[in-house]
């Protein structure tokens, strides 16, 4: 008998994130919904991240009406989420209160699945919203940030993990959003979480394939016990992005595993997302195929993209190198923080700073933060230097406290701040938007009526297929129905308004 590896699949939201800077829009996505909710996955990674922002700013998306658009058309498979614990899907922290209601209205709106995780793996930022899904009866689960560094110790993941068990999260992901773990790694950390925190605890992995090892690594996790692993559906896999699912599943042959894959189904899936990607060429990443410089800078594949565009803006492109020997000196200054949203923003510009004008010459507010604990508490030591430059700098003390919990109430001040908008229809979830992005939000309300804007181009003609949904999710009074029309064929979707089913 086999045992049963189960699958999580990214198509919809890591790997657009990861390889077309999250412009995917949701007519190219709504044809591949029914073969992925047929085709076996344990979990569809939809929504959270970066995917949020990228609908409000590029693609004049309302994100919880792509969510009940999702919701109503993979009724079948769980939806899961990318949450940033305490940033929610913003770059601050929030207010309790704002946690406990935006993972209620997540829940609500169609999440099934909370993947949760902090920058600093500080696990103060986390618990709020473990708590907050629990609540709803959800699966919470808990991530662990995974980076390498002298500081960053099996053993050390190992009780992380308990402590996250403890916390009453349902399952652990191990997050390598960088590729860095190699295979014995993945081995010995799944076994050790397995043997230290028991057999039944459920451990998922997540890696991306940059580097090119992490196949591998996926293949020594499910000989080690893991439970699920985070694919892509191959046309929308590797480079920045994930491993193919459909190799994945190929891979497991005679191995005494197996998965509830069809397939048949991923063909059409595949099939679909080759067809509609070349649409997104401008966004492509420029890392395409294997990086294993990354071992060295440890950067995640968005945040090279990043740092090159800034490097541009400034004329000097010519000096990613040494912005790439600079990063180390940075994160060891940090205590050795993990590179991911929002530490690998924070590091990355930094470590371009540094290069340009001379090694902390100039500090951005966020850095500073980072030194004087604003986004928890740090892995390592920190460079007391640095502290004392960044204490000067901000003109603030460093602190050890929990970072929301120097936050006023905040909720009522949002809610008074969104509601007098343009085109803010004054539900939960419109607040929500307000408060995650203030900048953004009011023109986005104030334009929401024009409908979704699909930013993808015909490579042939750069004709742009966008489409206007009929009646729109401004001021919702009743049932909304999407008409999408894709290659001469239209799909209707009809979608509830907030809080009707
Ligand atoms: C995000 O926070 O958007 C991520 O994908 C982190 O890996
Ligand atoms: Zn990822």
């Amino acid at each position: 008998m086999n045992r049963i590896i189960d699958i999580t699949e990214l198509a919809l939201r890591d790997a657009h994130q990861s390889l077309i800077a999250t412009r995917l829009g949701i007519d190219d996505m709504i044809p591949a919904c029914e073969d992925l909710d047929n085709a076996g996955f344990w979990s569809l990674e939809c929504w959270g991240g970066a995917t949020y922002d990228a609908c409000i700013r590029f693609l004049n998306e309302d994100p919880w009406a792509r969510l009940r658009i999702f919701k109503s058309l993979m009724p079948k498979t769980r939806l899961q989420m990318l949450l940033r614990g305490q940033n929610l899907l913003g770059y601050r922290h929030y207010q309790d209160e704002v946690v406990d209601r935006f993972v209620q209205k997540s829940a609500e709106n169609g999440i099934d699945v909370f993947r949760i995780f902090d920058a600093l793996n500080d696990l103060r930022n986390i618990e709020r919203s473990v708590q907050a899904v629990k609540k709803t009866g959800k699966h919470a689960q808990g991530a662990i940030s995974y980076t390498v560094s002298p500081i960053h110790t099996t053993q050390a993941y190992v009780e992380q993990a308990k402590r996250l068990v403890e916390m009453g999260c349902d399952s652990i992901c191990i997050k390598d959003m960088a590729a860095l773990i190699k295979p014995q790694a993945a081995y010995e950390l799944v076994r050790g979480i397995k043997e230290f925190c028991g057999e039944q605890t459920r451990v998922q992995l997540h890696v991306h394939a940059t580097t090119g090892v992490t196949m591998v690594s996926l293949m020594k996790a499910v000989e080690a016990g893991v439970d699920c692993v985070d694919t892509a559906v191959s046309s929308m896999s590797l480079g920045p992005g994930h491993n193919p699912t459909e190799s994945f599943v190929e891979m497991l042959e005679h191995t005494g595993n197996a998965t509830r894959i069809d397939l048949g189904r991923m063909l059409h899936v595949k099939e679909h997302f080759s067809k509609i990607l070349p649409r997104y060429r401008e966004f492509l990443s420029t890392v395409t195929g294997v990086e294993t410089e990354i071992f060295r800078s440890q950067i995640p594949g968005g945040m090279l993209s990043n740092m090159e565009s800034q490097l541009k803006q400034q004329g000097a492109a010519d000096r990613m190198h040494e912005v790439l020997d600079e990063i180390p000196v940075v994160r060891k200054d940090t205590g050795y923080v993990p590179l991911v949203t929002p530490t690998s923003q924070i590091v990355g510009t930094q470590a371009v700073l540094n290069t340009l004008m001379g090694r902390y010459k100039v500090l951005t507010g966020e850095f500073a933060d980072l030194m004087l604990g604003y986004y928890g508490a740090a892995p390592g030591e920190l460079n007391p230097e640095v502290v004392e430059m960044a204490r000067r700098h901000a003109k603030k003390e460093p602190i050890t406290v929990r970072p929301a919990d120097l936050l006023e109430p905040e909720w009522g001040k949002l809610r008074a701040a969104a509601l007098p908008l343009e085109g803010c229809d004054g539900s939960d979830e419109d607040v929500l938007t307000f408060a995650l992005f203030p900048q953004v939000a009011p023109k986005f309300f104030a334009g929401r009526h024009e409908g979704p804007r699909n930013v993808g181009k015909d490579p042939a003609t750069g004709a742009s297929e966008t489409y206007i949904p009929e009646g729109h999710p401004g001021k919702v009074t009743g049932p909304v129905t999407y008409t999408v029309t894709l290659s001469g064929q239209q799909h209707k979707v009809t979608v509830a308004p907030y809080g009707q089913e």
